[in-house]
């Protein structure tokens, strides 16, 4: 069958992130199938419908990679933009759409509904191979596990037990953008994270259990990546060092297959071996993303982070001493948060050097996650609620205006505190620097 697999994400901010799942969906057909990856990021509406007539796509799958921003404090959503999206496709292809993607999984009844598209792959979108089979033979995709039909409903599928085969194309028309604006691209290395932060969607989009790919393979995919104009690679995991051993191995690999090209990923700021940043560095590791949310120790251990305190200061200096650049997301609002926990955040902050403070405030809350029961249970959410309109929760002794304004308040004299993810206006930045020919996430240059 002819297969186009569309990202619609046209999303700027902070920057165009270069659409890695679809290069495994497409891994997962391409044996059988003919594919295309239409990305609208470099494609327009008119590029689009070309392709259509060119192509004849007998199934056109839809990466939503993103409902919405969360960001609290300036919302956007998406999804009426797909929903125009499919229509549109409508009028042009008889073809069956069917909708994938980390943020259709976190409501994908809903998003399905929403978009009115025929079909949705919950979780990890290799289950296609098995849809288009079904349609195919004309048997029922609903039934296999972990799809869901228009007006259907879903329960979470277990793990993709398959082998996860990318098919990343150098030439594909969609690869020079991202090699001509920052040079970045993606880089996958192992799905799931172990960790029970109660807020977290991403045990839900990728699995709780670890599935790691070889470092060997890594490393090749790296080289391949390198050899095809990236000049800088981003290592999507949901915390890289989650498994520190596989963390190490993969670094070793990256380092022994002589990857010149820098790197950066998110890290947990969790207790580490004291050359756990060195071996970083060593294989080309630049920027350190550590999913931080609190300096607070009452607030870490409300959202069940695997870290305290004295752990965040430790990772922090060992990857300063590294000679890394290191960044913290925060996250402001959650249960049992108060004047007094966002002051001891904001204090704690001041004991880490040369870095720079990505502030949400606010947590969204997603369906299936801890904090999502518990706000049931305190009666701040109403179970018929419908969540695709972002619900943030709503801490009992403070509220969202006055943790915005203590951030506020000291971030005006201090440019390495940045609100959300910054906005157009960091985006447009980062935008100038990239056509000017620097690469990777730029961020460093706001560090004080
Ligand atoms: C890495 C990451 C980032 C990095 C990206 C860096 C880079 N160079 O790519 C940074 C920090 C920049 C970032 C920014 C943002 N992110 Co982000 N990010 C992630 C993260 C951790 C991984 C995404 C990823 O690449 N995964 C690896 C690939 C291989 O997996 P995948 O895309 O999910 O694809 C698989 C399946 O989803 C499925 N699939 C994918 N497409 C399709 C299509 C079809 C047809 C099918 C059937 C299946 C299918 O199959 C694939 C293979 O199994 C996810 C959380 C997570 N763990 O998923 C959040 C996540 C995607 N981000 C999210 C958000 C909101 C954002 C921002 C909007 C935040 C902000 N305000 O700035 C921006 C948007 C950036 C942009 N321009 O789009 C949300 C989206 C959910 C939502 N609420 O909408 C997520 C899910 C996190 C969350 N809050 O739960 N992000
Ligand atoms: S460590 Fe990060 S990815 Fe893992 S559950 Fe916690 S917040 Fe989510």
């Amino acid at each position: 069958m002819n297969v186009l697999l569309i990202s619609p994400n046209t999303l700027t901010v902070p920057y165009p992130v270069y659409p890695i799942g679809l290069d495994y969906v497409a891994g997962a057909i391409a044996a059988e199938h003919q594919v295309r990856i239409a990305d609208m990021q470099t494609l327009s509406r008119d590029g689009l419908s070309a392709l259509i007539d060119d192509f004849a796509p007998e199934v056109i799958g839809l990466s939503i990679r993103n409902i919405d921003n969360t960001e609290g404090a300036d919302p956007l959503s998406f999804l009426a933009e797909y929903r125009q999206l499919v229509a549109w496709l409508r009028q042009r292809s008889p073809a069956v759409i069917v909708c994938g993607g980390s943020g259709f999984t976190i409501m994908p009844d809903q998003v399905l509904a929403m978009l009115e598209a025929d079909y949705g792959i919950v979780g990890e979108g290799e289950r296609l191979a098995q849809l288009i089979e079904a349609l195919r033979h004309d048997r029922n995709p609903a039934a296999i596990h972990g799809v869901i039909a228009a007006g259907g409903s879903s329960a979470l599928p277990s793990p993709w037990p398959g082998a996860q085969v990318r098919r990343f194309q150098p030439d594909a028309a969609h690869i020079r953008y991202y090699v001509e604006q920052g040079g970045m691209l993606n880089l996958q290395t192992k799905r799931g994270c172990s960790f029970n932060c109660i807020y977290c969607s991403y045990p839900r989009i990728e699995g709780r259990g670890h599935r790691l790919t070889e470092p060997q393979e890594v490393a090749a995919t790296a080289l391949q990546l390198q050899a095809a104009g990236a000049k800088y690679l981003f290592i999507t995991d949901s915390a890289f060092n989650s498994d520190i051993d596989h963390s190490m191995a993969v670094a070793a690999a990256l380092r022994h297959a002589g990857l010149a090209i820098p790197w950066g990923a998110f890290f947990a700021p969790t207790r580490l071996p004291s050359d756990y940043f060195a071996a970083m560095a060593a294989a080309g590791c630049r920027h350190v993303e550590f999913g931080t949310e609190s300096l607070a120790a009452a607030t870490l251990k409300a959202y069940r982070k695997p870290f305290q305190v004295e752990d965040i200061l430790a990772a922090h200096r060992l990857a300063r001493s590294a000679g890394l650049h290191v960044c913290h997301y925060l996250l402001l609002g959650g249960p049992g948060e108060s004047a007094a926990t966002v002051a001891e955040t904001l204090d704690g902050i001041e004991r880490l050097d040369r870095s720079v403070f990505f502030f949400f405030i606010g947590i969204r809350i997603y369906p299936g996650t801890e904090l999502f029961d518990l706000a049931l249970a305190e009666g701040k959410l109403d179970g018929s609620r419908n969540m695709l309109e972002p619900v943030f929760y709503d801490p009992d002794t403070i509220d969202r205006a006055t943790i915005e304004s203590m951030v506020e308040d000291r971030a005006r004299t201090r440019a390495n505190w940045v609100i959300g993810s910054g906005g157009s206006r960091v985006a447009a930045t980062v935008r100038t620097m990239h056509r000017r020919g620097f690469t990777g996430p730029l961020w460093e240059y706001l560090a004080r």
